[in-house]
């Protein structure tokens, strides 16, 4: 294979494979295919490897998954050697953790930084793509694969007014890297997802007043965090290899001791036993207390009104409970959050819950925000309000296939992938943990992992088979999207005005994106597919 070459006068950067994006999934895959020989240019738009643990910098920011098990399996070395500290791990620790890779697998030489792509084209003639960043020379290479992450693109509301506001305005996805203060100030947060739940604590202990603005509440489970203990992690670590293989079998990336008896089997009190072992063991666990939870409403109302209970325990104000009890949609059909302190944060004298259902939100104006006729004064305003995600950063790029086939425009009426992995027209294209694969809903460092072994088993295969393209038929395509669609259908994911649906994204096309058919059941379907001379792919 190539040796990766530049040319000093500028000239186009000449690879096996371009990797766009240098988080969990660029990183490894620029790993996985040097040591397979490969030349690798990895082109990333921050200053630093991370991804969406560079960006995501808000306070609070942590992951919902537990630290030994959101980290990469790959190398026996590196997981003996690396030490958590917490057992959901906060994004300093994740972005020393990734840097750490990066340095330890020699791998920042083959990445460009402060590279965002702009375009991507494919050459038919050649079975080359070209891909160009501003003011950096073209990369030239067969492959070219995705890693552009799933929540990278931020969703700024167009809230009317919010050019006047006076005071700083942050997006949790772009947080500064320089310190941010609130102290003394008067900060207002807009959303409760994820980032809002999780920043909202830590906010309030810094701001004078804080005001949240809620449009819908959501459901939030406490991750009882902490140091993590030596012992358990000495038992984690004499066992690694077969803890990450059951992860890897797993529905959900992550081995959580699902339960397979369903919520009507057992009486009230059993029920209520089961959820209040798993909500003291915090996380998803409680996610996993029924097998029915995700596909039938009735066993769904049971545990959600079992959380609403504990929202009206951990509020004293029985208005502000109130305001905050999700019921617009089924517990787990949008991401449940984990938190620490959330609820109890509204027991605090300085902090105010604005309910836009009430009190819509009328306007942002120069020194504040204006909900139901009343003007909440405000030095800063935080949007914690999501993202574009799963497609947001790849239509994004000028993405061009084989004959002019534009992505953006052939993904107009939703993601169109087989496997999640390729799609039609776009030949050597690969996409790592995106649409159509598992992806948002399983343990995503599980989902890369096995995406990242099969496109470079793949790559392999071509070159040994002296293959140029690879490109996923129309037919294949169209049944696998069929496929994806039929089982989303069959859970209550379709309730939700989610992300997941795109329905956060005004005008974008509401299509369930993600697999639901679990990782264990995924991995066996591309395996099998690779195993029958990559059925559903023309090899040329
Ligand atoms: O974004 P979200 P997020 N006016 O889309 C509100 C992952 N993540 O960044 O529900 C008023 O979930 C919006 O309201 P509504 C995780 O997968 C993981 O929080 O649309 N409000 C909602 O409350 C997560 O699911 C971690 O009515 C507006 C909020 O903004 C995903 O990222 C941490 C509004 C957006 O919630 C996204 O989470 C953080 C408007 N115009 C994120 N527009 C962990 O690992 C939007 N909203 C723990």
């Amino acid at each position: 294979m190539r040796a990766s070459s530049t040319s000093d006068a500028g000239g186009p950067i000449d690879v096996d494979a371009v990797v766009i994006g240098a988080g969990f999934a660029g990183l490894y895959m620029l790993h996985e295919l040097r040591s397979r020989g490969f030349s690798v240019r990895v082109l990333e738009a921050g200053s630093d490897v991370g991804g969406t643990w560079y960006w995501n910098r808000y306070p609070g920011a942590r992951c919902d998954i537990e630290s030994v098990d959101y980290s990469y399996s790959f190398s026996e070395s590196l997981q003996q050697e690396w030490e958590w500290s917490e057992r959901y791990p906060a994004q300093p620790e994740l972005l020393r953790y990734l840097s750490h890779v990066a340095d330890r697998f020699d791998l920042r030489r083959d990445i460009t930084f402060d590279a965002r792509v702009t375009a991507a084209h494919f050459d038919e003639a050649a079975a080359c793509w070209t891909v160009h960043a501003p003011g950096l020379p073209p990369v030239v290479s067969r492959f070219c694969i995705m890693a552009t992450g799933c929540l990278s693109v931020p969703q700024v509301p167009e809230l009317a007014g919010l050019d006047d506001f006076q005071g700083p305005v942050h997006h949790t996805g772009t947080w500064p890297e320089s310190d941010v203060d609130f102290t003394g100030r008067a900060v207002g947060v807009i959303g409760t997802g994820s980032s809002g739940i999780q920043s909202i604590p830590v906010i309030a202990r810094q701001a004078a007043r804080l005001t949240v603005f809620q449009r819908t509440p959501n459901f939030s489970v406490p991750a009882f965090n902490g140091p993590l203990d030596p012992d358990e992690v000495r038992e984690i670590k004499a066992n690694y290899s077969h803890r990450r293989r059951a992860n890897r079998a797993s529905v959900a990336g992550l081995e959580w001791a699902a339960n397979e008896q369903h919520t009507f089997d057992v009486d009230e009190h059993q029920r209520r036993r089961e959820f209040e072992n798993r909500w003291r063991r915090g996380g998803f666990h409680l996610l996993g207390a029924y097998a029915d939870i995700r596909t039938d409403q009735r066993a769904n109302d049971e545990v959600a009104e079992f959380v609403r209970g504990k929202i009206r325990e951990a509020v004293h104000d029985p208005a502000t409970a109130e305001a905050l009890l999700p019921y617009e949609h089924p517990l787990g059909s949008k991401r449940v959050c984990v938190d620490t302190g959330y609820f109890e944060t509204y027991n605090y004298d300085h902090v105010a819950l604005v309910d836009l259902r009430k009190s819509p939100l009328e306007t942002v104006t120069a020194r504040g925000v204006r909900a139901g006729g009343v003007e909440h004064e405000l030095d800063a305003l935080v949007l914690a309000t999501g993202f574009d995600a799963m497609t947001g950063a790849l239509n994004r790029i000028d993405v061009r296939g084989r004959d002019g086939y534009e992505l953006a425009e052939e993904w107009s009426g939703g993601p169109a992938t087989y496997l999640g992995l390729g799609s039609a027209g776009f030949p050597n294209m690969f996409v790592l943990a995106g649409p159509g694969s598992p992806s948002v809903l399983v343990n995503m460092v599980t989902a890369i992992e096995q995406h990242v072994q099969w496109t470079a088993t793949c790559l392999e295969h071509l070159r040994r088979n002296g293959y140029r393209s690879i490109e996923a038929t129309e037919q294949a395509q169209h049944d696998w999207v069929e496929h994806v669609r039929e089982l989303a259908a069959e859970t209550l994911f379709s309730k939700a005005a989610s992300w997941y649906l795109g329905a956060n994204v005004p005008g974008k096309q509401q299509v369930f994106m993600p697999y639901v058919g679990g990782l264990d059941v995924y991995e066996e379907i591309c395996e099998a597919v690779a195993a029958d001379d990559y059925r559903g792919f023309d090899l040329e």
